[in-house]
């Protein structure tokens, strides 16, 4: 398994549309796996293709306190299913340590492919329906920071550069 490192905001690797995944063989599961492995190292709750730099349609995630529901979406397509919105203060491991509100749909359809190739239809709504619209931007090219005002995205670009330069003193995460 592999540590992949992650793009981070405003690079314009983030801003690619990623392509569907093809088939589901062992480049993808051994990405799949590296992807769960990075996105537990990071803290994080979700990770997109996109993030490591690799532009399929590819999500993983784990909504648990202790990394025991870990979850797949290839090839996913989420549909809005009421009118309703809520807001939530959305993080990214792109924009390290900076957290702001985001609005969007309480209630989604999901339907998408896991790990073993099987299509399943899900109806989502709390935090799986917040995350799973937030990384389906990423696939998109989308970054939360693009719902805010250009003050607050001015704020997000200073934070990321002040927050890669204390990791690389440490000498935590080497930058993509
Ligand atoms: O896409 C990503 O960068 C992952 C992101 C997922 C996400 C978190 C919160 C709202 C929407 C989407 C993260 O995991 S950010 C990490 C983080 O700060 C966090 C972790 C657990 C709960 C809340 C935030
Ligand atoms: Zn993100």
């Amino acid at each position: 398994m592999a540590l992949l490192p992650i793009l981070s905001y405003p690079d314009p690797r983030l801003r690619t549309i990623a392509k569907p995944v093809e088939q589901v063989d062992d480049e993808i599961k051994t990405l799949i796996k590296d992807m769960f492995e990075t996105m537990y190292a990071a803290k994080g709750i979700g990770l997109a293709a996109t993030q490591v730099d690799r532009h399929i349609q590819l999500i993983v995630m784990d909504l648990s306190d202790d990394g025991s529901q870990p979850r797949v979406f290839i090839n996913p397509k989420v549909t809005p299913l009421v009118a309703d919105k809520n807001t939530y203060e959305e993080g990214c491991l792109s924009v390290p340590e900076f957290y702001e509100s985001v609005e969007r749909p309480t209630k989604v359809t999901i339907e998408a492919m896991d790990e073993d190739g099987n299509t399943f239809n899900e109806e989502a709504e709390g935090m799986l329906a917040v995350c799973i619209q937030h990384e389906m931007d990423h696939l998109n090219g989308v970054i939360f920071v693009d719902y805010l005002s250009r003050l607050k995205q001015t704020r997000a670009r200073d934070k990321v550069k002040k927050v890669i330069k204390q990791r690389a003193r440490q000498g935590d995460v080497v930058p993509a």
